[in-house]
């Protein structure tokens, strides 16, 4: 899944494509990378984010997830309802919601859902995140949803634990060390770490532009584990690193499969 913030604050590529052009044009080159799935998004969730009003938000995506659909399937990345119709009306085939609260709207409409783990709302999320087991609290919370959604009537449901949304360093590192028990649900994981902020941390302090490895890593770990899907921006380079180790000899078959 490629990142396409359609957003003037995003951390890492914000305001890069708040043009509508050049934002389909990136679009079109993350499919010609790799890319199975574009996600576009029209509001920042960064930690310490203003929520964007809902016409300004629609008007960011809707010209975009409009001409990209049609050429490559589109999810919507939004928390917002008037928002994630709109853009299904526009062609996009995935709810990314990381209100996890959306799933009415995949099951009027038929398409699929993403349900992520967030603990409060961008703005005060990273002020004191605490849980009583970060895996444990973060798999049931998102079985809930799963339930919720499949008892409405959504056939395609994905889960996400969130990694960066209310959540330490420490928090991170216990999700992606423990990925495994979020696959052994059954459910398909997507799991979202590309250029976040603890990779900045455990990197030495490194800006959200030099955090590929550690983007890629992360990436590689997760496809071992079992995860489905990676949201990423760097789509080249991640489908190069998925490739190799999914093709090398010296990955066992079980492994591989
Ligand atoms: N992260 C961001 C935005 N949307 N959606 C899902 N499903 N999972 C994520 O981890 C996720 C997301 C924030 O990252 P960005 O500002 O680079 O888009």
């Amino acid at each position: 899944m490629g990142v396409l913030n359609v957003t003037p604050d995003s951390f890492s590529d914000g305001g890069r494509f708040t043009d509508p052009e050049q934002a389909v044009a990136h679009g079109l080159a993350m499919v010609a990378e790799g890319a199975d799935i574009i996600d576009v998004g029209g509001e920042s969730t960064r930690p310490g984010a203003e929520p964007v009003d809902e016409v300004e938000e629609r008007r960011r995506v809707l010209d975009v997830v409009a001409s990209l659909a049609g050429r490559v399937a589109v999810s919507i990345d939004t928390r917002h309802r008037s928002v994630a119709e709109a853009a299904v009306e526009a062609g996009a085939t995935i709810v990314n919601d990381v209100s996890a609260s959306l799933w009415p709207v995949a099951a009027a409409s038929g398409v699929g859902w993403v349900a992520m783990h967030m603990q409060g709302d961008p703005r005060t999320m990273q002020v004191a995140p605490r849980y009583d087991d970060v895996v444990d609290d973060v798999v049931s919370f998102l079985l809930d949803r799963v339930d919720l959604a499949r008892g409405a009537g959504v056939a395609e449901v994905w889960i996400d634990p969130g990694i960066g949304f209310g959540k330490t360093v420490e928090h991170n590192l216990s999700l992606l060390g423990r990925l495994a028990d979020l696959v052994a649900t059954g459910v398909p994981v997507l799991v979202g770490a590309s250029r976040k902020g603890f990779l900045g941390t455990l990197l030495g302090g490194a800006p959200a532009e030099d955090r590929l490895e550690g983007s890629l890593a992360v990436a590689v770990w997760a496809a071992m584990c079992g995860v489905a899907m990676v949201r990423v921006h760097d789509v080249a380079a991640t489908v190069r690193a998925l490739r190799l180790v999914g093709d090398a000899a010296f990955v066992p078959a079980t492994v591989r499969a």
